[in-house]
This record gives structure tokens, C-alpha cells and sequence, in this order.
């Protein structure tokens, strides 16, 4: 049991401006249509906020045949391939893409470097549904490396145009690895400007860089599927600190608490701050007095909503965007 010990709360940690915006496109198009919404893949990778959605009556699908015709369609925040993009317009489905701005950033800069006659690397997890909607920007030329190894063995057609994309929820740290064996094997490789490892989950990283060496033990919240929860725990390990993933309070072990005078405790960019308020409630009943925050990066970043969805911030009302009336007749 602890016994006056206290929690310290990652800064930043949960929601990114990414997942916001993907959870209000279900929410208000659930508003605005009325169920059922279909989504594409669960909405962010996390059992809580599929649930809820699911009780105000969205639908999570993986395969379009399972959509009936004339059925509004949102697409997950990881986004999709050209393949499932172009199906779904096919089908006539009225579409709202939640696809995170900075996912989608990376879809445009692999189609226009392919326009160029660029051949890609994409560092990132096999089979997760970002590394399928972004290799799916095209029909070829884009190759997976998950590792060091992967990289040895690549076989591009050519090398004099060969570009690095990433997965956007990675490890920093492995992915500059990586980075480093493809400048190694191709030394003209170009990378993007700006890397594509978004910023909620470099800030999340940081804070737990910060965070695990203070503590004895590392709580971080979200769900298995959730890479970037993943990597949190991960790098806590790495840095020495024991850490446990929790999709919710009741998995946390009592036995972990044990002989524990700090406990750190943050969560991935798809895990809701409620969850969190309930590992707090659970730590505390095993004997935690205090809770402290970290200081840490503040993030304001916001993105806007899909056209027909969009609300006036200051009067509430719905933003209608309407045709030009008819004129001369
Ligand atoms: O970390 P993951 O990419 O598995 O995705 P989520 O846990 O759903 O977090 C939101 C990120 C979505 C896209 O980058
Ligand atoms: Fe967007 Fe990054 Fe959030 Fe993914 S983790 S939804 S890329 S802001």
C-alpha cells in the first residue's frame, strides 16, 4: 500500500488537438444526421471513447461492404488509402473525414514527392491503419521498414530519388535511429522539413523523459492498440522506471503500489482525461495524498472541422455553406 505518497501528472498528456476534432466529427454528426454514423476503424484506438460512441450510436466497421447504401461514413482520425477513399466516393456514401490534419499532411507530401518521381521509405508498425492509408497513396514504390534490419535489406528500383516518411506516433527515439542506418546505406535520402512524428506525441515523449527518473513507478493510460500509448510505457522502461499500461482504473494491481513513494502517471493522446480522473480516485484509495502537476509544454494547437460540420463559435449556430443563388431567369 502507499502510505502519504504522492502522484505526479505528466504535462502534456492525453487528448491531442487530433483526436478532439475526430471524437467531435462522430459526436456532431451524430448530432446533426442522427444514428446510426459509420465509422471506419474505431475513431482513435481507445476502448472508452469507442464505447461511448458506440452508445450514442455509431457504428465501427473495417470493411465498407459492411455499410448500407446511402449511410453517412467517417473515416478514422489515422486515415485511409486511396483505394478505400476512392470505394467509399464509388459507393455514394456522404463522407466526413476525420483523418488528423498532420496524418493527412504527410498523404499529400508522399503524393506530391511520387509526382517528382520519388520512391519512398516509410518507417512505422506493419499493420497499423496509419501505415495502410498513408503506403496507400500510391499504388507502388513505397516500402515499410520497421527496423535497423529492414533497412539492410530494402531494395528500392532506384536511389537518386528517395524520400523518408514516418508513421506519425512513433518512438523519437528509434525512429532516429532508423533515420540514421537510411542516411548511412542512402546518403542522398531526402527527409521531410519538418519531421513527421507529430507534435502530441514528441510533447508526451518529452514529458516522460522528464517525469520517469522522479518517480518509482509509471502509470500511462490508454488502450493496446494505441502506438502512442505503447511508446509511452515503453520509454518509461527504457529510462529504468517500472511502467504499466491501464486501459481503465480497475486494472491497475495493488501490488504495484507496493513500497512505491512516487507514482507517475500519464496517457496517450487517445485516452480521455475521465480515465485518468479514475486512476487518481483508484491510487488515492490505495493510499496516494497528493497529486502535483509537472510543468510542461501548453498546447493550444486546434483544427478546424470538416465543411458541414462546422459551428459559429460565438453565436452556436451551425455554419451553412450554400450555393449561389440562381440569377437571370
Ligand atoms: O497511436 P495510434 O496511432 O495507434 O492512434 P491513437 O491511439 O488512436 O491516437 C491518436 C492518433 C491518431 C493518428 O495519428
Ligand atoms: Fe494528429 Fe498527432 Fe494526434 Fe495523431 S497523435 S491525431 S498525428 S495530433
Amino acid at each position: 500500500m502507499l502510505g502519504g505518497k504522492e502522484v505526479l501528472l505528466a504535462e502534456p498528456r492525453g487528448f491531442c488537438a487530433g483526436v478532439d476534432r475526430a471524437i467531435e466529427i462522430v459526436e456532431r454528426a451524430l448530432t446533426k444526421f442522427g444514428a446510426p454514423i459509420y465509422v471506419r476503424h474505431e475513431i482513435v484506438h481507445n476502448t472508452f471513447v469507442v464505447n461511448d460512441l458506440k452508445a450514442k450510436g455509431a457504428i465501427f466497421i473495417e470493411e465498407l461492404d459492411d455499410v448500407p447504401e446511402g449511410a453517412t461514413l467517417i473515416f478514422s482520425a489515422h486515415g485511409v488509402s486511396k483505394a478505400v477513399q476512392q470505394e467509399a466516393v464509388r459507393r455514394g456514401f456522404s463522407i466526413f473525414d476525420a483523418t488528423c490534419p498532420l496524418v493527412t499532411k504527410v498523404h499529400v507530401e508522399v503524393a506530391k514527392l511520387a509526382k517528382e518521381g520519388y520512391e519512398f521509405l516509410m518507417i512505422g508498425h506493419k499493420g497499423h491503419p496509419e501505415v495502410e492509408g498513408t503506403m496507400g497513396q500510391l499504388s507502388e514504390g513505397i516500402h515499410l521498414v520497421e527496423d535497423e534490419a529492414d533497412v539492410a535489406m530494402v531494395a528500392p528500383r532506384q536511389t537518386e530519388k528517395l524520400a523518408v516518411v514516418t508513421q506519425t506516433t512513433l518512438s523519437v527515439d528509434d525512429a532516429a535511429g532508423i533515420k540514421a542506418a537510411i542516411r548511412a546505406r542512402f546518403p542522398s535520402v531526402r527527409e521531410p522539413k519538418q519531421q513527421d512524428i507529430c507534435y502530441a506525441t514528441q510533447n508526451r515523449q518529452d514529458a516522460v523523459k522528464i517525469l520517469a527518473p522522479q518517480v518509482d513507478l509509471v502509470i500511462v493510460v490508454g488502450s493496446p492498440t494505441s502506438s502512442n500509448s505503447n511508446r509511452l510505457r515503453e520509454l518509461a522502461a527504457r529510462l529504468g522506471t517500472p511502467a504499466y499500461m491501464v486501459d481503465n482504473a480497475g486494472e491497475l494491481k495493488e501490488e504495484w503500489f507496493t513500497d512505491t513513494a512516487r507514482v507517475g502517471l500519464t496517457a496517450g493522446a487517445s485516452a480521455p482525461e475521465v480515465l485518468v480522473n479514475e486512476v487518481i480516485a483508484r491510487i488515492k484509495q490505495l493510499g496516494a495524498v497528493a497529486v502535483r502537476k509537472m510543468d510542461g509544454i501548453e498546447e493550444t494547437i486546434k483544427f478546424p472541422l470538416p465543411k458541414g460540420l462546422k459551428i459559429d463559435e460565438a453565436t452556436g449556430l451551425e455554419i451553412e455553406v450554400r450555393k449561389a443563388p440562381e440569377t437571370g431567369h
